[in-house]
């Protein structure tokens, strides 16, 4: 057989004979919820699968918790457990989404019970992951989420593109309609399920009102009728001019009595076809969208208005993105920066927001680059919610032609320590709502799969969908232990596997960061059409605002306060200290936060241009490396995935000496400053 991806790390692939006949038989399989479109159902069926495909064993599902079971795998809520069984004393309290799994309970059973039914299904997903990874030991303990909110986001257009999609066409929509085959959406239902993630909003940012047409909203119901059986919900994105160019009213001003009617009828019709809706996504007033500001109402009034349309229905909530920026910023005046925007935005509107709202931060200020300090709006919302976002998407990450990793990265962001009050303020525990108290908050990431077989257009990346979901639930796992799981699930449990993914994935943030851009600069690529692609040029002369300031002599953006835009001082007090110090600045962010020459001398004694080219050429040679290292894994994984992977490496390894070149000479060009080691410019015209 062809191992095409789809099942992504849901292989289980079978142990060998002895280690399969070491595991006890079991008896059957009880599902405390019959009903077909229950996530306890799922499981159940899911249990059955798995341990027919890794064990080899055939087991039936029944119904009936009666007599005494022995040996049988138990699956439910706790609460369905104990009103027959009575209460398991040894079950701690359980939060929403948790699950207690106890694989040698008495008689030989198998605890599987979920605080709700997506904590069963969560929980019989672990148990399946821990056999197929050939870990047969005994496990009883319970797991709980960071924070309820665990989404994704997907940029799929109603006419089948993806917004930065790079593996085919959406799963979702085709030809301005919600497609009819739901293979593919069930199939990416159980993979978001295995790795916890709770729903999913299925259509781009950049929204289209025809989602609301009567074919779409029936799509819609289809989509979610899919994904319930495996504890997935869904939530849409909204264009906040429906009610003008698609309601037929004057205006789509938020304080307007018509206008918040309309929304509130069109809420009642999603919510007819989707009860469980998780709520609504709004980019508005962001790259050309409409929203409240372009009615002079404030960005709380435009959100308010969802969110008391939502009210009704019971636990929707607003995701409002804090990605509101003015593109067509001058540059020309030096304190301008796009980098201030969401605290600017945001931060006065603070006690302004129902309490469904939650306010959707991007993890870096300005756009997902290959290095960036965290938002300082996540350290200066406190009664309003928050929500951080991730990209799964590798937009400027090499947009999965290039293989990057980004555990390291989001476990430094979530690692970091905001000091606000001067307090302890890690972000993960201001994500996870325990730092401000809030009551609802976590976690999205855009996420562009596609129709294509590898779901995101490179086997390895799907690691990074992987690894989010695990983060998202436990943002202290570690990327290292993430991605041994993930190739043990991925590709086998062979040590040489095991070791050359690891090895490939962990280098792989650093040697894109080495030949994509350094010292805090962002990723050098396009800018103004693809993201993709190294274009350094690109970057300044537009209103883009994601500025290097490069001319002959200096680079980087002066974000202090003394002398620059002010960016540092939006940080609470012990952070801005950091940054608007050149000498107390790390080097990774030196040009994120200071215009200096580029005879500058890093704290490595090297200057900033020699520094660039000396990263250039490490980083272009690393990536070298990656092949080569997969190579070691030829005939230990199935030829199909490793001639596709073999492909994307070299490929990358090719491009990364453009990449290397590119920048070089494009610096040398501005600077005339020659490479102290004499290779910049050399090889190429002579
Ligand atoms: O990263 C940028 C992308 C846009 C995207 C936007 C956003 C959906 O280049 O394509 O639009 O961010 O996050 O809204």
């Amino acid at each position: 057989t062809i191992e095409t991806g789809l099942d992504g790390w849901l292989r289980y692939a079978p142990h060998p004979a002895e280690t399969s006949n070491s595991y006890r038989a079991i008896s059957n399989i009880i599902v405390l919820n019959k009903s077909k479109t229950s996530p306890v159902y799922t499981a159940g069926k899911e249990v059955q699968d798995g341990l027919r495909r890794i064990l080899g064993q055939k087991i039936e599902i029944s119904g009936e918790l009666s007599g005494t079971p022995s040996s049988s795998v138990i699956i439910g809520t706790v609460e369905a457990f104990s009103s027959t069984c009575g209460k398991i004393p040894e079950i701690p309290e359980l939060k929403e989404d948790g699950f207690w799994l106890n694989t040698h309970a008495e008689n030989d059973c198998v605890h599987i019970l979920g605080e709700n039914e997506r904590g069963a299904i969560y929980g019989a997903f672990e148990y399946l992951m821990r056999l197929a990874q050939g870990n047969l030991n005994h496990v009883k303990s319970a797991s709980n989420p960071s924070a309820p909110i665990r989404w994704v986001n997907q940029w799929d257009n109603l006419d089948g593109s993806i917004e930065r999609g790079y593996a085919g066409p959406s799963i979702f929509f085709r030809n301005g309609e919600v497609v009819t085959d739901m293979t593919r959406v069930a199939q990416f239902a159980r993979l978001l399920s295995s790795i916890r993630l709770n729903a999913v909003v299925v259509n781009n940012v950049n929204a289209n009102p025809k989602l609301f047409s009567k074919t779409n909203l029936d799509g819609l119901r289809r989509i979610a009728d899919t994904m319930r059986p495996w504890g997935v919900r869904i939530g849409i994105s909204l264009y906040f001019d429906s009610p003008k160019k698609f309601g037929g009213l004057p205006t789509s001003d938020p304080l307007d009595p018509a206008v918040n009617d309309w929304w509130k009828d069109i809420t009642a019709k999603v919510y007819e076809k989707v009860p469980d809706l998780v709520g609504y996504t709004i980019k508005a007033n962001s790259e050309g969208q409409p929203g409240p500001l372009s009615y002079n109402r404030t960005l709380a009034d435009g959100a308010n208005m969802f969110a008391r349309a939502l009210k009704p229905y019971g636990d929707g909530v607003v995701m409002y993105r804090a990605f509101v920026y003015n593109h067509h910023l001058d540059e020309s005046v030096w304190t301008n920066d796009r980098a201030n925007a969401a605290v600017d935005y945001f931060k006065e509107l603070d006690d302004q927001f129902e309490d469904n709202v939650i306010v959707q931060i991007k993890w870096g200020p300005i756009d997902f680059q290959v290095r960036e300090p965290p938002s300082p709006l996540l350290a200066n919302l406190r009664k309003t919610k928050g929500a951080i976002e991730f990209q799964v998407a590798q937009e400027y990450l090499g947009q999965q032609s290039h293989y990057v990793y980004m555990a390291p990265l989001w476990r430094e962001i979530l690692d970091y320590d905001m000091r606000i009050d001067d307090k302890p303020s890690v972000i993960r525990d201001i994500v996870s709502g325990e730092r401000l108290n809030w009551s609802r908050s976590g976690y999205t990431a855009v996420l562009n799969i596609g129709s294509d077989s590898t779901w995101i257009g490179h086997h390895l990346s799907m690691s990074n969908l992987y690894a989010y979901g695990r983060l998202a639930w436990n943002p202290l796992a570690s990327s290292v232990s993430i991605i041994q799981d993930w190739a043990r699930l991925t590709f086998g449990l062979n040590e040489t596997i095991i070791d050359t993914i690891t090895k490939i994935s962990m280098e792989s943030w650093p040697t894109y960061e080495k030949y994509s851009g350094n010292l805090g600069i962002q990723t050098l690529c396009d800018i103004i059409y693809t993201h993709y692609g190294p274009s350094p040029g690109s970057q300044d002369g537009n209103g883009w605002g994601q500025w290097t300031r490069a001319n002959a002599h200096s680079i980087g953006m002066d974000r202090t306060v003394a002398t620059g835009s002010g960016n540092a001082g939006q940080y609470p007090p012990e952070i801005a200290a950091i940054y608007e110090n050149i000498e107390t600045t790390p080097d990774d962010l030196l040009l994120w936060f200071h215009h200096v020459p580029y005879t500058h001398r890093l704290k490595s004694g090297k200057t900033v241009i020699q520094h660039f080219y000396d990263e250039h050429y490490e980083g272009a040679a690393h990536a070298q490396t990656f092949p080569i290292e997969w190579a070691k894994l030829e005939g230990l994984i199935d030829d199909h995935r490793f001639k596709q992977t073999a492909f994307k490496l070299q490929y990358q390894a090719g491009h990364a000496l453009v990449w290397r070149d590119s920048v070089n000479n494009f610096y040398f060009g501005k600077s005339k400053i020659p490479d102290g080691k004499n290779r910049v410019g050399n090889h190429i015209w002579r």
